[in-house]
């Protein structure tokens, strides 16, 4: 294949789906031509890659990214054109060296990442592949993820008095992608009228998911698990499971506390209440059940419940491979949470994927709260054969964008196995 000679970067301000700026850049080589648009998070882990903003008080509160779309149309640009390109990793870390800093401050992870994808684009077209043949791992099969339907928002995604972030339900037993959007839309459907019937509000939170006023998660679970039997489905493994991302980091207090409805639980305690609610309902997965810089707790929640259920780190892993080594060193976790713009570059998300094979983790890709109609990340998750991704509700636009793309590729090439792991179904 010959290397990619890219003639033009662009780059602009549009909008995410919470109202506010990212990025859309723009990539070209004299014949080719691809975008890719940035997400952007509300609930960030600590040692994500810095999002480079204006500042500038008199334009969207200081959010604009015009410096970002600069530091594309400036230096990227230069670099880009400089040379021709034998692979993405080359570009990506010639980036990478340009900015020079730790957390990607001077010319902002949001332009790297977009230049890194959209670029990812131009090698999938000048292979003349589809994105997700372009981006298979050696040794590791392509495969349709289970969509994990974020039904329920709370936390730093709505203002419902539930402290855990995201309640999901996982059609784990579907026989086919198409099967599986089928069941989240249904129970999604069937949750809107239990709430309804139940005199709760039918609003919305960041992901698509209704945003109920609720005291506590097994409120949540509960309806989750009656709409699931009102839709017809078995619940489980054969059927719909449930998947959680309390988010834990944000509801944990100075004190070291957990705080959850009323009460102040310690991480031992939150331990327990895991394992309870593990016993009660069919939940298969818990990401980010203990906050970040609780290495002791999460240690504990791996002990506990880690033979059983898939623990995902997301905060503390920042999907950053050196940090997936070290808390595999440590007993820490079991899976990690995949998302390119936490980490800076395709790149370096896929050395991240690297090291969850390494070690045996498995890994869900994932958007953030804030997107846009960019489907980058179901070809992701389909080339990287990781069997799961998160990407809100079954509903709205910019979450529906990545489903609709998983539903396309399983049209497009029947031949691909859908399921969470190697060797399940078809
Ligand atoms: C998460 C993400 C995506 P945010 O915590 O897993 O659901 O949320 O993008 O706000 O960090
Ligand atoms: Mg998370």
């Amino acid at each position: 294949m010959p290397a990619l000679e890219i003639v033009d970067l662009d780059a602009r301000e549009i909008l995410d789906s919470r109202g506010r700026p990212t990025l859309r850049v723009t990539a070209a080589t004299g014949t080719l031509r691809a975008a890719a648009s940035v997400p952007s998070g509300a609930s960030t882990g600590r040692n994500e890659a810095h999002e480079l903003r204006d500042d500038d008080p008199d334009r969207y509160d200081g959010a604009g990214v015009r410096l970002a779309a600069a530091s594309v149309t400036g230096e990227l640009r230069d670099l880009a054109r400089s040379q021709p390109w034998s692979s993405l990793a080359d570009l990506d870390r010639a980036m990478v060296d340009l900015d020079a800093t730790v957390g990607r401050y001077r010319l902002g992870a949001n332009a790297i990442l977009g230049v890194s994808m959209a670029v990812s684009r131009l090698f999938a077209q000048q292979e003349k592949q589809p994105l997700w043949a372009s981006l298979r791992l050696p040794g590791r099969a392509a495969r349709l993820p289970v969509p994990h339907f974020n039904v329920l928002n709370g936390g730093a995604h709505a203002d419902t008095g539930l402290a855990f972030q995201e309640f999901m339900v996982a059609p784990l037993g579907a026989p086919s992608t198409v099967e599986a959007v089928r069941a989240g839309a249904d129970v999604y459907r069937h949750l809107r009228k239990l709430l309804a019937e139940g005199g709760h509000s039918v609003g919305l939170g960041d992901e698509g998911g209704f945003a109920p006023r609720l005291a506590q998660p097994e409120e949540a679970l509960t309806l989750l698990v009656q709409a699931i039997k009102n839709a017809g489905y078995p619940l489980g493994d054969d059927g719909i499971a449930l998947a959680l991302d309390p988010a834990a980091s944000q509801f944990r207090g100075e004190d070291g506390s957990y705080r959850i409805g009323d009460a102040r639980l310690s991480s031992a305690e939150l331990v327990e209440r895991y394992c309870e609610i593990v016993r009660g309902f069919p939940v298969w997965s818990i990401e980010d059940g203990m906050a970040e810089d609780d290495d002791a707790g999460w240690r504990e929640l791996t002990d506990r419940l880690g033979e059983r259920v898939q623990l995902v780190g997301d905060d503390n892993f920042v999907t950053n491979a050196k940090l997936i080594r070290r808390a595999a060193a440590r007993g820490i976790a079991n899976a990690a949470l995949v998302k390119p713009n936490q980490v800076g570059t395709v790149t370096e998300t896929l050395d991240a994927i690297q090291a969850c094979r390494d070690h045996g983790y498995t890994w869900m890709v994932s958007h953030r709260s804030g997107e846009t109609g960019d489907d980058f990340i179901a070809d992701l998750a389909v080339g990287t054969g990781a069997g799961q991704i998160k990407a809100g509700a079954p509903a709205r636009g910019e979450r529906v964008a990545k489903y609709n793309r998983l539903m396309d590729i399983e049209t497009g090439h029947p031949g691909l196995p859908y399921g969470a792991r190697p060797g399940s179904t078809r």
